[in-house]
């Protein structure tokens, strides 16, 4: 296999699809050594069959607003592979949702769920839609035409969606509801669903804690033990963001900025528990902008700009990909940074990856670094197959078991003749082997 040529070959055949295109480059160049070794897979041509995806639904979704005005929105579902475990991987209601921001992230998700030790293949999902000023009302019957269409094509043995951007709790329940109702079951064919309907304790918590977690992994074999004198700054204020940042605080470290699409705050006395509890709930109960953090407590904002300008010692991109690009990796090392770990999916561009790589400092990428998030859904896949949850801290134990593997794997797969932990490596050489054995031992199909 030559790289060259396989990513050439794909952007004939799939054009205009640059995100997918970045991620598989990212890949190949990490396994072509590894791939080369074996010319059995060669012989099989694992190498496009596991970068095409299996299928792509692709579907408009027909809903009527609060003025009665009816609406449509493009929606897919991309079921990448699943010679390990049903598909699985979340749902995206962004504008910006398209086929390649699809394809790139169930391509990501087949190796990052490999890596988690659990049995799940990769899928992602989503729409156009844009949930934001939309009303409740409004949210529902969106997530209802959309699983009016998708319901034939997921299941608990087949494909299991949950959230991700602009999809949390409240639309997991209302697309689990209309699920349930068309399919006729109970069987949890979602996972971030309701503690009161089959959810599983530390779900939300789990992509924010599983970063860090493996953050922690990465620090102990430099031999630090906490995150006292960490500045952090993390990007978003969603989901992933403010578990992290809750995480960051319980270990002791500062986190000095926190972000949406409109602009970032930098707030050097750092966020607080209660100050975080206010984000929390300004995000989650009244929808509102970072913006309005500065207003209240004084504090630098900075609009149309991202976090990292300003000088931390830890960096957690978690809100998009391609949010950290070379002059921003440039300026991160500049300023001290001695560990970047991806709660996003691909938030640095391969520039900005390269970077960080040559000034050899911690760096972990999304595939193993924000794989807690789809740990947990597997956890809540193994509780609803059993009929019964575990308390919070069996669920929180196996998280941070699972997260040490991952970190393990990496070690393992990409440690240089010097020391060095190439994590990109690490993470794409151990995920692509299970899968790749997987897809060998199963036959053509
Ligand atoms: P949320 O919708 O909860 O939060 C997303 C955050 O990122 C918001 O603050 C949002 O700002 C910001 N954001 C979104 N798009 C952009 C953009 N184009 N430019 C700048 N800021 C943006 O999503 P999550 O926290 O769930 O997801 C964040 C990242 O983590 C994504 O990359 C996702 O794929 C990844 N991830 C999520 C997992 C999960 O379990 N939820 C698991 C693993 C990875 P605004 O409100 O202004 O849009
Ligand atoms: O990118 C991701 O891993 C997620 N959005 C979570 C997927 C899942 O199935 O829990």
């Amino acid at each position: 296999m030559k790289v060259k040529e396989v990513l050439d070959n794909l952007k004939q055949r799939f054009p205009n699809e640059p995100e997918y295109h970045q991620a598989v480059e990212e890949v190949l160049l990490s396994i072509e050594e590894t791939y080369n070794a074996h010319p059995e897979f060669e012989k099989q041509n694992i190498i496009e069959r596991i970068c095409i995806p299996d299928r792509i639904f692709s579907f408009r979704v027909t809903w009527v607003d609060d003025r009665a005005n009816v609406k449509t929105n493009m929606a897919f579902r991309v079921q990448h592979n699943n010679a390990i475990g049903p598909y699985k991987g979340g749902i995206r209601f962004h504008e910006s949702v398209c086929p390649s921001i699809l394809k790139f992230l169930a391509f990501e998700q087949t190796f990052k769920n490999a890596l988690t030790t659990l049995p799940m293949g990769g899928a992602k999902g989503g729409s156009d839609f844009n949930p934001q000023g939309k009303s409740d009302s409004e949210i529902m019957r969106f997530c209802q035409a959309y699983i009016l269409e998708l319901w034939r094509h997921i299941g608990p043995e087949t494909d299991v969606p949950a959230g991700d951007i602009g999809v949390g709790g409240r639309e997991v329940a209302y697309m689990y509801g209309m699920y349930r109702k068309l399919a006729h079951e109970n069987t949890g064919t979602f996972t971030g669903k309701g503690l009161e309907f089959g959810g599983s304790l530390i779900r939300p918590e789990a992509t924010g804690y599983g970063n860090i977690y493996f953050v922690m992994n990465m620090l102990k074999r430099k031999g630090i033990n906490d995150l006292k004198g960490q500045i952090v700054a993390i990007s978003g204020s969603g989901n992933v963001a403010t578990y992290t940042a809750e995480k960051v605080l319980e270990l002791g470290g500062k986190v000095v900025t926190m972000s949406d699409s409109s602009g970032y705050i930098y707030d050097p006395n750092g966020i607080d528990t209660e100050k975080l509890t206010y984000i929390f709930d300004l995000k989650n109960n009244q929808r509102g902008r970072i913006k309005e953090y500065a207003d209240k407590y004084g504090c630098k904002y900075v609009e149309g700009q991202r976090p990292w300008v300003e000088k931390c010692t830890i960096a957690l991109p978690s809100a998009t990909q391609n949010e950290i690009d070379g002059h921003d990796a440039e300026m991160l090392v500049m300023n001290g940074c001695i560990a970047v770990s991806e709660g996003a999916n691909m938030p640095s561009t391969i520039d900005a990856v390269n970077i960080f790589l040559k000034n050899k400092i911690l760096y972990a990428p999304g595939k193993a670094a924000n794989a807690g998030g789809v740990s947990v859904s597997g956890l809540e896949m193994s509780q609803n197959a059993m009929k019964l949850s575990w308390p919070k801290e069996e669920v929180d134990k196996r998280l941070q078991d699972i997260m040490k593997s991952i970190h393990e794997s990496c070690v393992k797969y990409g440690t240089e003749p010097d020391g060095f932990v190439n994590y990109v490596n690490g993470a794409n050489i151990a995920g692509f082997m299970k899968v790749a054995k997987a897809m060998m031992a199963q036959g053509v199909l």
